[in-house]
């Protein structure tokens, strides 16, 4: 027998994996971390669990009667697969490919395919599965992201730079908030459960001990959000109705404003817009002052302690900072752009330790200083398609071909979409309203899905095509935000008959005639190689040094020379100090308070400035007396989205997934600890166990993404999936984000 220790990386980080032979048997924590994730503890079980694609599959009524076959297309999830050899399934799926491209066009090919794959620069799934589309001709895409897409449609218009770069470079580092901060108002709370995790790895878990260091120094820590747990322990707790942190924040400002505290300076000289929103502050435009009293009426905050937060906000130096939670919601610009403009009222944007950051906690990274190298990409090459939907419009898309929606100031028109081809993600997990999206699947002629596991979204593919994990081919594992570099070595053999994307899209590419571009003669290694020779090149121009590839793959990992404790970029300082010099990119070189841009949209759900809009579902809308419980489905502390979920599902009293609860709403329905529940709307319901605390504010209620949608015959979700609750609806015409977080729902024993 033999057995080794290697280290690799993941999303949520790197740790050390035991292989016996051919089988992991177990795993560890990274020594250099000083926080490490148990996410990989079910690593070994799931790695080689039942639930993995064992062989090439295609779904029988397919295969026996074609694509064209309107009627088989309702059997999507409800029928067995034919497993095939590996050259037979490739040829038909080749064939297949080029008749959509042939009779439909490239336009009718969706290759969006939002996820989040597994950590690896070249092994990403949706690198390859977007270079291979490109060279065969191309595929409508999907823009910007789950996470992000009301903040990335808002920022420019407001700070005139794209929203990940603003979140990235103009932020301050958690050394300079340490130094300079007096008041850290944390809207969202800023996340250590959410922080384990960032896109391609994050290798010290710093979240915790910076809050240890801000309490050391005195620094005030104040969560505003529905669930004491979003910041690390010691913060005060303000509790807040979801999706009203915008009335809260204009509570806030008719304070600042009313008061004297403004900094006039600021807003004439850095801003523009502030006079035509200060009208609708004080109520002059449109009768509603907006008083403390009238935010707490909405916002379940008392008007006494908004009054006290603003003078402290002004007095001391603040940093407001929201969670992206907020923007995932609908009307999710509306507290993103009403923060900077709060922000831009207390005049401390360009002032260390002072202004607003977006994004601490979410993921990982931000907040740590880390000088940027670029290399290390897989070309996805051009996209001769032009057509693309906002990422969460999946399943408007597929209901509604050739039907007009808005984007950003664009009227577009939906593709016919005639086959749909997804890689690396897992959308009957992350999509709004899962049976609306089931309807929505009928609609392509032919699904085809590369999948390590059978997942809900693998069982409603056409084609599914088994892919190797992370852990069963060579890759090299890195992120922008982290200053390590990984060899992430092939611990054991693929699994079953799995392959790697890589060489599937070889394949095919070879099949349907376009072989030589998209492998460009290169083996998988060859790549690996070519990669990381470029990478060394460019960093060698920014004098780092960096070894050789055999040197790396022999140390397994390093330590690159990136990173800067004492960050010294104050964020906005140049544009502070002289606006004319150092303009934004905005219409008018400042920070936009009201957008000329935005109001010449005439969106009803997006005006010139930030404005309270009442969601459809929320504490205080008429759907309340019928549904009187807010979901919010935050990310799982336990793990990556559904990530590992085959073998969390298998432990004892893991599923269906925990629904938390106060305890008062558990006293008031008779539900126990620990108990079966169902939670529910006129959507949809699954069933969930409930954990009552009273870490969550009455009203509220939250049950975390991840579970496998395992819906019965009448619907209902064995697993908890909230995504079976919540509403499929752009955020606004703006950002036509998701609105996961924009949900009521009752529950009761099961
Ligand atoms: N209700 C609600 N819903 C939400 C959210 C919310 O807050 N509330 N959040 C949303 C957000 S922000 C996100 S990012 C999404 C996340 O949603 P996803 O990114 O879709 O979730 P993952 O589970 O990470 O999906 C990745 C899939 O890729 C597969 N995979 C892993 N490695 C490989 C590989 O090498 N090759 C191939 N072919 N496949 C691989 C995994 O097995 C998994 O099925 O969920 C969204 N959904
Ligand atoms: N462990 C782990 N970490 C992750 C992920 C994971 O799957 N697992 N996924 C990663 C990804 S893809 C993303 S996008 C990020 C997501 O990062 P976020 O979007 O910031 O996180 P969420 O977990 O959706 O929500 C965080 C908290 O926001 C609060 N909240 C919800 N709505 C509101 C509101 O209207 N107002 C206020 N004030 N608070 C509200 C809820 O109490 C919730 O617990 O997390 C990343 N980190
Ligand atoms: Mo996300």
């Amino acid at each position: 027998m033999t057995t080794k220790t290697r280290t690799t990386t993941s999303h949520w980080g790197a740790f050390n994996v035991t292989t016996e032979n051919d089988r992991i048997v177990g795993v560890s924590d990274f020594e250099l971390d000083p926080n490490p994730s148990a996410i990989s503890k079910v690593l070994p079980a799931a790695v080689h669990h039942e639930s993995r694609v064992a062989k090439p599959s295609i779904r029988k009524s397919w295969l026996e009667h074609g694509p064209s076959h309107a009627q088989s297309r309702e059997l999507r999830g409800a029928e067995e697969f034919v497993e095939l050899p590996w050259d037979e399934a490739l040829d038909i799926a080749a064939a297949e490919i080029n008749r959509v491209r042939q009779s439909h066009g490239n336009e009718s090919i969706f290759g969006g395919s939002y996820g989040w794959a597994s950590a690896g620069r070249f092994h990403h799934a949706l690198g390859q599965l977007h270079r291979f589309l490109n060279c065969g001709g191309g595929y409508v895409a999907s823009v910007a992201s789950y996470s992000t897409a009301a903040a990335q449609a808002i920022i420019p218009h407001v700070f005139g730079m794209p929203f990940l770069k603003m979140m990235w470079s103009e932020i301050n580092s958690w050394q300079m908030i340490a130094d300079n901060t007096q008041t850290l108002v944390m809207f969202g709370g800023i996340n250590p459960k959410n922080s384990q995790v960032s896109m391609g790895g994050v290798t010290h878990h710093e979240t915790n001990s910076w809050f240890k260091e801000f309490e050391k120094r005195g620094i005030k820590r104040i969560n505003i959000s529905p669930q004491r747990t979003d910041t690390p322990d010691g913060a005060t707790w303000q509790p807040i109705k979801p999706g009203t942190d915008t009335a809260m924040m204009l509570g806030l400002a008719y304070v600042i404003n009313s008061e004297g505290l403004l900094d006039e300076q600021f807003l004439e000289r850095n801003t523009t817009g502030f006079e035509i929103f200060r009208q609708y502050l004080t109520g002059e435009s449109d009768g509603i002052a907006k008083m403390p009293e009238w935010a707490a009426s909405l916002c379940g905050v008392e008007a006494k302690i908004i009054r006290e937060l603003a003078r402290t906000m002004a007095a001391t130096r603040t940093l407001i900072t929201l969670s992206w939670s907020l923007q995932r919601a609908e009307h999710g610009e509306q507290p993103y752009w009403m923060a900077a403009t709060l922000a831009a009222m207390l005049g401390q944007i360009g002032l260390p330790g002072g202004g607003i950051g977006y994004g601490y906690g979410a993921i990982g990274g931000i907040g740590i200083s880390v000088k940027r190298l670029s290399g290390l990409t897989f070309p996805q090459m051009q996209n001769p398609v032009k057509q693309s939907i906002p990422v969460a419009r999946i399943a408007d898309m597929l209901l509604q071909p050739g039907e007009p929606f808005n984007f950003n100031g664009k009227a577009l028109n939906y593709p016919d979409i005639k086959l749909v081809y997804w890689c690396g993600g897992n959308p009957f997990h992350h999509h709004q309203d899962l049976n609306r999206l089931n309807q929505a699947w009928q609609q392509p002629e032919t699904i085809i899905v590369h999948e390590p596991w059978w997942t809900a979204t693998a069982k409603r593919a056409d084609i599914v095509f088994p892919a190797t994990t992370a852990y069963e081919r060579h890759d090299i594992g890195r992120a922008q935000g982290d200053s390590y570099l990984f060899d992430m070595p092939a611990l054991i053999p693929p699994v079953g008959e799995a392959r790697d994307d890589y060489d599937i899209f070889a394949e095919l590419a070879q099949r349907a005639g376009f072989g030589e571009a998209f492998t460009e003669g290169r083996s998988s290694e060859a790549w690996l190689q070519h990669m990381y020779d470029e990478f060394r090149h460019e960093s060698a121009e920014q004098s780092i040094d960096v070894p050789t590839f055999d040197e790396m793959q022999q140390k397994n990992w390093i330590d690159l020379p990136v990173r800067d404790a004492r960050f010294s970029d104050v964020p906005f300082a140049a544009f502070r100090e002289d606006p004319t010099a150092a303009p934004l990119s905005t219409p008018s070189g400042k920070i936009e308070i009201f957008s000329e841009t935005i109001a010449s949209f005439g969106y009803d759900d997006c005006p010139g400035h930030a404005t309270w809009l009442p969601p459809r579902e929320w504490l205080g809308a008429e759907r309340a007396t019928q549904f009187p419980l807010h979901l919010v489905s935050p990310q799982p502390g336990d793990k990556l989205h559904s990530q590992l979920e085959c073998a969390i599902a298998d432990i004892p009293g893991e599923r269906p997934a925990p629904v938390t609860l106060n305890p008062a709403d558990a006293a008031a329905r008779s539900i126990t600890h620990g108990s079966l529940v169902c939670v529910f709307n006129d959507r949809c319901e699954s069933l969930a166990r409930a954990k009552i605390s009273a870490d969550i504010m009455p009203g509220v209620v939250a049950l975390p993404t991840g579970a496998w949608f395992s819906p019965d015959a009448n619907g209902t979700d064995s697993q908890g999936n909230p995504n079976t609750l919540t509403r499929d609806v752009g955020t606004s015409q703006l950002g036509q984000g998701s609105s996961a977080h924009s949900c009521l729902v009752d529950v009761k024993p099961a």
